[in-house]
């Protein structure tokens, strides 16, 4: 047995999410954590709401809620919409919390004490007609790397490259549209990260095994132009960790607070701490997931998120914990996506565009939505949401194929046998093929979850559905059942037990059906399948079962036309 530690980027807490965010980070993490738990290994699987920083004060200002109230509001919103996406979190914590707080101290002061924090004063942008200084993304502007015009003050969302509010052009200010802006004096702390270039540079180098895409952005911002910058991590606000703090290897940051991106990392292991604290378990259970010396040596940390979360995650967050010289766990690989685009354009979440998950949600069941956004996951390219290709796929993979199969198999069984498993009959040369060729896309499945491949792993798992259904076609035991019912009994036998065996391989795309599915075959045994044969016989002959409601619904080309229309327009 393995140990499997796997985070999600925590999702700002700045409102429900759309789906383009759940399948760059949640959704992936999710499938890969119920696979490797399914395979006997042991998971601690983390995400947790990002509620620092300029996002959150934005919103909560926005919504007229004080930003604490805003936040612990917005927490319970969204975990309740994890929960109803089937999301497997063994915790989803808060970036506000007090072990956040402690850690980023930790972390801060363990810079601050190994020379890599320096306090530099410097002049930032201060709206006049706002009265304060405009961190991130409470200044906008054009990107000078792309020309990009929402650009925001830390990050252009076009380009992903990471900016200073004084870099953008034709700046304005977020809160009051002014441009009445001046530049005043301010002092903050710099994280030093660029004496950590070669080491970071050498990490990234051995890791051979990483998506193009990851290292492809680590390599660029490590390199291009002036290479990996110091950077600013207070910012003048109220809301955050205090970077003024007891035992703080500085002075005279009363009223700064930590910029969200530094400790919005490393709530993914105060997430772990929180999930020990909320179970009355002590410091070594959740140390040992990551420290190295308490016993994460032997754990295989994996990362999910979209590609402009990348640079945090290959560049600053190691530097932090390389920095702090202590054995802290570091990323194993880091799995990243592009985006998921919405029906010729951007999702948005500042425009309202798209699908968001509550939306969903409301509509139609989480596994119509996981299936096809594990299947179209943006991988190697952007891809895009289109309700035909949606109505597509779910009609066709999961109601003729999979739900069809279910359906036919145990109607008929119902009909000519009751509602137990039948017995008599052996099985042939075609049961014998069909058990070969599972056996061997099974492995390759296997192969490609392993690989987090996801798509490559949705199309494998298709094909074993495909598979099922063919043999059901060619062996046809309705045509069998009329001159010899022993016959048809072995297929239907093997089918019933083709039922179980789909449900353990499809839960990690597909956790509701797949719960039904085993629940109708009255299985308890939900192992995952080593030998074909043996998995094909764990039903036997008298066990009962009973029909499940209709697992996928079609989608008719009217409700398609509804949503399509209702979703056109942009959120309020
Ligand atoms: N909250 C950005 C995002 O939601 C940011 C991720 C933090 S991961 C530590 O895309
Ligand atoms: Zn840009």
């Amino acid at each position: 047995m393995a140990r499997y530690l796997i985070t999600s980027a925590i999702p700002y807490i700045n409102g429900i999410k759309h789906l383009g965010n759940l399948v760059g980070s949640q959704l992936p993490a999710d499938l890969y954590a119920r696979y490797q738990r399914a395979r006997g290994h042991e998971v601690m699987f983390v995400c947790a709401t990002d509620e620092h920083g300029t996002p959150a004060e934005l919103a909560a200002a926005k919504a007229g809620k004080p930003v604490a109230e805003y936040c612990a509001e917005m927490h319970q919103v969204q975990a309740d919409i994890a929960r109803g996406f089937g999301l497997s979190f063994d915790h989803f914590g808060r970036s506000s919390s007090a072990q956040n707080r402690a850690l980023t101290q930790h972390f801060a002061r363990r810079l601050g004490e190994n020379g890599l924090i320096e306090v530099v004063s410097e002049t930032q942008v201060y709206s006049v007609a706002d009265d304060r200084f405009l961190p991130d993304r409470y200044i906008e502007g054009t990107c000078p790397n792309c020309g990009y015009e929402r650009a925001r003050g830390d990050q252009c969302e076009n380009c992903t490259k990471q900016l200073e509010p004084t870099d953008l052009i034709d700046a304005r200010s977020a809160i009051s549209g002014s441009t009445d802006l001046e530049m005043r004096e301010t002092r903050h702390l710099y994280l030093r990260q660029s004496l950590l270039k070669d080491k970071l540079d050498a990490w990234i180098d051995s890791k051979t095994d990483w998506p193009v895409l990851t290292t492809s952005i680590a390599k660029k911002w490590l390199h291009d132009g002036d290479g990996l910058q110091d950077r600013g991590i207070t910012r003048d606000l109220d809301w955050g960790v205090p970077a003024q703090f007891e035992g703080a290897p500085w002075e005279g940051m009363e009223g700064k607070v930590f910029y969200v991106w530094f400790d919005a990392p490393i709530e993914y292991i105060a997430a772990t701490h929180e999930w020990a604290d909320s179970h009355g378990l002590s410091d070594k259970d959740w140390k040992r997931w990551w420290r190295t010396d308490e016993g994460a040596e032997d754990v295989r940390y994996v990362q999910f998120m979209g590609k402009d979360n990348v640079p945090f995650h290959t560049l600053s967050f190691p530097a932090t914990i390389m920095g702090s010289r202590e054995p802290w766990k570091l990323v194993d690989y880091i799995k990243s996506f592009n985006y998921l685009n919405y029906d010729g354009g951007q999702f948005s979440t500042s425009q309202g565009r798209g699908v968001f998950m509550d939306q969903a949600l409301s509509i139609l069941p989480a596994d119509y939505w996981r299936w096809w956004l594990l299947s179209h996951a943006p991988e190697n390219s952007d891809s895009e949401f289109t309700w035909e290709n949606f109505q597509a796929s779910v009609n066709k993979d999961l109601a003729d194929v999979l739900g069809n199969f279910v359906s036919r198999v145990t109607k008929f069984c119902r009909a000519k046998f009751g509602e137990a498993v039948p017995e008599g009959g052996a099985w042939g040369e075609q049961e014998q093929a069909l058990i070969r060729a599972l056996g061997q896309r099974i492995r390759t499945y296997e192969a490609h979850m392993d690989a987090m491949e996801i798509r490559k792993a949705s199309g494998e798992l298709r094909a074993i559905w495909v598979a099922g259904n063919e043999y059901l076609q060619s062996a046809a035991p309705w045509v069998a059942f009329k001159e010899d019912p022993d016959r048809a009994a072995a297929i239907i036998r093997l089918s019933l037990n083709l039922i179980r065996l789909y449900a353990i391989l499809s839960a990690p795309f597909i956790p509701g059906a797949a719960a039904s599915m085993l629940a109708a075959m009255h299985a308890t045994d939900d192992g995952w399948p080593g030998d074909v044969e043996q998995a094909l016989s764990a039903l036997p002959a008298g066990h009962g079962f009973e029909v499940p409601e209709v697992l996928f619904a079609k989608i008719t080309d009217a409700q398609r036309e509804e949503w399509q229309e209702k979703f056109a327009g942009v959120r309020d």
